[in-house]
């Protein structure tokens, strides 16, 4: 097959954002769009010449096209073999998996990951490296640059893989396997958790709904649950990946999947329901009448992990992303144990787990994970939660209060604002930024300023400095109000508000969290004036 070297023109608007590229599907479909793309990643990463390429996706529309594109791409420069998942599946978590285990130079994954899929919805490109989390931005800065002056690619004329049949061919002296993407990732979750524990615990009653939103898990879940686990089939929820994700939106929240939160504080609710998003790696759990924030989850988490069997030697440190609550904090001071606070977007909790430094990290966009791999993982967070709860025999409301009177509770809600202008999203930051020198000691009902400022971060293993991950009003232990400007989305600005107020008092526990947060969203108006900058009523999403 010969391949070819095709001109083209640069497109100016490749740069990645907190998690890979994402642009609307009408944009990735203009001529060399994602060609222009790939070639820059080969030009600036050499490494993956003569090496293994593994390719995944979440399914959604245009997932296959781009599949065949890339593996033409990788044949004319150089790869020596590529890995794809059977039907172009494989999630997020199970790529960075199968890099590591295959001994691969990198990775794609062609996923918008929660954002709405279909003609008219979002694509996406992330692009993984050895170790198997997301490249840096080093890397990517390259790329970006690249992308500004690319001026032909490389690609194999006529090749294509037949990706529903598993098998190994050839394209250009390239090696292609077709895998099943979901059986090394279950293998995986054997090693880590105790599945004849969880297995008896469903045979003795426990009940699990899990629903994959029309995304990536629902072949991982059926395998897992069902097939391994003897759940009965009806614990799966909408478990067919679908192009358009059914028209839905897989962002497993209180707004996006409100009808397992109705599930749950129904008669009959099940003992653990959970989610996840478009390409898999994202979480989100309850149990009857209790919803878990991301927050909570990481820090009851870490209070159990030792019970689980991968995870026997206990906690090394945390990571949280800055704008997640501090329960894991909490946690890890009560086990002596650090805890990081690192930039938004997982690639900056790499560098710890390679280094050895944390066992667990996790955000509260409901992303959770551990040395496992190297991005956050739902369908690992879902079985670390049964396995706990097969282990101590407690509901997750029980478990959840008893944490809270140990370690105290943190209140804790996001407020989005969605396709904003983005010069009203940047005129909200930079009013909150001039109030800066005069906020500290400054009170507001009974919290206190302690500290007002940009989030910067310098990491302890490279030593490389991020600067303006967000703007941050913290009142001491018992409050703090964040602000910082998406990096993911694909239409304007979306402005999002973190809120935290914590609680150590017996009394206090029990609160409805937007009752108890309440008084902070007075503040943070006062603050941001909102209203008044953006003409907004109110957020869009609240999560
Ligand atoms: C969001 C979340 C962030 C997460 C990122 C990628 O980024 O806030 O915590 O890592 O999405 O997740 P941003 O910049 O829009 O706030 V995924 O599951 O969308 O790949
Ligand atoms: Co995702």
């Amino acid at each position: 097959m010969p391949i070819r070297e095709i001109a083209t023109k640069p497109y100016l608007d490749q740069k990645f954002g907190t998690a890979g590229l994402r642009k609307k599907v009408v944009i990735f479909q203009q001529p060399h769009y994602l060609e222009n793309l790939l070639q820059s990643v080969f030009d600036c990463v050499p490494d993956l010449k003569g090496q293994t390429l593994v390719i995944g996706g979440d399914g959604r529309y245009h997932n296959r096209e781009a599949i065949q594109t890339a593996i033409a791409m990788a044949a004319a420069n150089g790869v020596a073999r590529v890995i794809v998942g059977q039907g172009g599946i494989v999630s997020t978590p199970a790529t960075s998996h199968l890099i590591r285990l295959k001994g691969a130079a990198g990775g794609f994954v062609f996923s918008a990951s929660h954002n709405p899929a279909g003609p008219d919805g979002d694509f996406g490109v992330k692009f993984n490296i050895a170790n198997g989390g997301q490249a840096g931005e080093t890397v990517t800065d390259a790329i970006y640059a690249r992308t500004k002056e690319v001026s032909a690619y490389r690609i194999a004329d006529g090749g294509h893989i037949d990706l529903d049949r598993r098998g190994i061919s050839q394209i250009d002296g390239m090696q292609v396997e077709v895998i099943d993407g979901v059986a090394d990732y279950a293998a995986l979750m054997q090693e880590l958790f105790d599945f004849p524990k969880m297995r008896d615990w469903l045979k003795r009653g426990g009940r699990v709904v899990f629903d994959a939103m029309h995304a990536v898990t629902g072949p991982y879940a059926q395998r897992i649950f069902v097939d391994l686990l003897g759940a009965p089939p009806s614990s799966l929820l909408n478990a067919t990946p679908l192009a358009d994700f059914g028209g839905g939106h897989p962002d497993p929240n209180l707004i996006y999947a409100s009808h397992l939160v109705d599930l749950a504080n129904g008669e009959d609710a099940p003992d653990l329901l959970a989610a996840s998003d478009g390409d898999g790696d994202r979480n989100m759990i309850l149990g009857r009448r209790q919803f878990i924030s991301p927050g909570d989850s990481l820090a009851m988490l870490a209070a159990h992990l030792h019970l689980l069997p991968g995870y026997r030697e206990g906690v090394r440190g945390i990571a949280r992303s800055m704008p997640t609550c501090r329960a894991a904090d909490v946690v890890a001071a009560s086990l002596g144990i650090p805890c990081y606070e690192t930039p938004t977007g997982w690639k900056f909790f790499c560098n710890l787990l390679d280094a050895n430094r944390i066992t667990l990290c996790g955000e509260e966009s409901f992303g959770t994970g551990s040395t496992h791999v190297r991005e956050k993982d739902g369908l690992w967070a879902v079985l670390a939660w049964m396995n706990v709860l097969a282990a101590t025999g407690l509901s997750v409301q029980a478990l959840a209060q008893a944490h809270w009177r140990r370690h105290g509770r943190h209140y804790y809600c996001r407020h989005d604002y969605d396709e904003l202008p983005t010069a009203d999203a940047q005129a909200v930051m930079a009013g909150l930024k001039a109030q800066f020198p005069d906020l500290p000691g400054r009170r507001f009902g009974n919290w206190q300023v302690s500290l007002a400022d940009e989030f910067g971060y310098d990491d302890p293993i490279d030593g490389s400095h991020a600067s303006a991950q967000g703007l941050r009003v913290v009142f001491g232990e018992a409050a703090r109000l964040i602000v910082r400007l998406s990096g993911t989305g694909t239409k304007g600005a979306t402005l999002r508000v973190y809120f935290e107020r914590y609680e150590t008092a017996e009394s206090e526990l029990g609160h409805d969290s937007n009752a108890a947060l309440a008084p902070l969203v007075v503040i943070a108006e006062q603050l941001l004036r909102l209203q008044e900058l953006t003409g907004r009523k109110g957020p869009d999403v609240v999560t």
